[in-house]
């Protein structure tokens, strides 16, 4: 018996939608990924009723001792998988990380320096449609015309111009590996905290396969539903002499009651992560981009800065005479998810852009490896290659069936809601 199709079949049904578009089609979205069924238990687990304003052993509510396993376990797991000395396991989501970060060490107006949404940024790194564009002062980097990565010169001249009290590092659409070391340089030339935003890299960063900013930059934010595979959420993690400010911002500065079941979560996306296969997991995350990098070249497209060393990568569209829009829309009817994304300097406006953004975490969850990325490689070339021929779009979209009937993903959750949908005679 289901609860939820008994209560509200509407929305059973839509769950039923989901599971079956995620599972029936390439997810290639880059900040996507499948969570365990550990973590979807704990996520829809009774810890959902919980108030527990505060932290573990010091809440303004009676009855948090089993709410405190589950943050006190976030918290100790963390700190082991990133080295931290103190972890923050409260915010809801990154752009919430990013901003207590921002209200523990900046007033409004202050000035700060963070990478541009189109050279690779994220909207909270200082857009000024975003809070943090408008509370603060806020001048943009970016990547070098040439070779598309970090402008540290121009970097550097910007922090002297304008002395900002803070420098964002970290992105949501860059392929090359972030050199902390060369921010902390420039930071401490100009007296600026450094904040590294590491949620699209965390993953990667707690297993080595790019160096952490852990001892380098004073505040670590991160999401933890990227390459760490956990639930929707943030994180945020810093030395303890800062701590106790950071962690009144969060609470009661900027946010209420915390959501204890998605920090239960929290704890237990951390634990998968501190198991050795997740290294493995990571490693051929980044393999896998490699190689569809590669195979996408290979195909004629161009790789933003000639190629990925994480998990992402963004494809120029122009050499096929495409937009981002018309290419993101014509892959979907492929059963091909991607985004479109602004290159580097894009000439077309955000919503149109002249690229796609593709990442590997949720294929490589799913278990496929390089030959099933050359295979991907090829069916997003010809989609692309054939953008007005339906045919060759049913063709693909038959391949990509195909393709996921050998990567099953939340199998007996799909047949256990197919069968509620079969019973009431619906058709999902
Ligand atoms: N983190 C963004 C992404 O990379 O998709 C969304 O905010």
């Amino acid at each position: 018996m289901s609860h939820l199709w008994e209560v509200d079949a509407d929305v059973a049904a839509a769950v039923l939608g989901e599971i079956r578009r995620q599972s029936e089609t390439l997810e290639l979205i880059a900040s996507e990924n499948f969570v365990s069924e550990a973590v979807l238990e704990a996520v829809g687990s009774v810890m959902t009723n919980k108030y527990a304003e505060g932290y573990p052993g010091r809440r303004y509510y009676g009855g948090c001792q089993y709410v405190d396993v589950g943050e006190s376990l976030a918290i100790e797991r963390a700190k082991k998988l990133f080295g931290a000395e103190h972890v923050n396991a409260q915010p809801h989501s990154g752009t919430q990380a990013n901003m207590a970060v921002y209200f523990t060490v900046m007033e409004p107006g202050d000035t700060m320096l963070g990478m541009n949404l189109s050279h690779g940024g994220h909207l909270s790194h200082g857009h000024p449609i975003n809070f943090s564009g408008k509370y603060f002062n806020v001048v943009q980097y970016g990547v070098r015309e040439d070779d598309e990565t970090v402008d540290f010169d121009a970097l550097r001249k910007l922090a002297h111009e304008h002395k900002p009290k803070l420098v964002m590092v970290g992105a949501s659409a860059y392929p090359r590996v972030l050199d902390f070391t060369r921010f902390r340089e420039i930071c401490d030339e100009v007296e600026a905290v450094l904040v590294a935003d590491i949620a699209h890299i965390a993953g990667l960063v707690a297993t080595g396969l790019h160096p952490t900013p852990i001892g380098i930059a004073e505040y670590v934010t991160t999401t933890t539903h990227k390459t760490l595979r956990g639930p929707r959420a943030g994180m945020i993690m810093c030395n303890e002499e800062l701590a106790k400010d950071l962690d009144r911002v969060v609470f009661p500065g900027i946010q209420g009651g915390p959501l204890m079941h998605v920090i239960a979560a929290k704890a237990v996306c951390l634990a998968e992560a501190l198991k050795p296969e997740f290294k493995e997991y990571q490693k051929q995350i980044v393999a896998n981009a490699a190689t569809l990098a590669a195979r996408l070249a290979e195909n004629g497209l161009r790789i933003v800065s000639g190629g990925t060393d994480t998990h992402l990568m963004l494809v120029d569209l122009r050499p096929f005479g495409l937009t981002g829009k018309v290419a993101e829309k014509r892959l979907e009817e492929a059963g091909i998810t991607v985004n479109k994304n602004t290159i580097p300097f894009d000439p077309q406006k955000p919503f149109v852009t002249s690229g796609v953004r593709i990442g590997t975490p949720a294929l490589t969850t799913r278990g496929m490896k390089e030959p099933e990325m050359e295979a991907i490689g090829d069916m997003i070339a010809r989609v692309l290659k054939n953008i007005e021929d339906d045919a060759v779009v049913a063709e693909v979209r038959a391949e990509v069936g195909e393709l996921c009937e050998r990567f099953p993903l939340y199998a007996q959750m799909k047949a256990r809601y197919a069968a509620e949908a079969e019973k009431r005679g619906m058709k999902v």
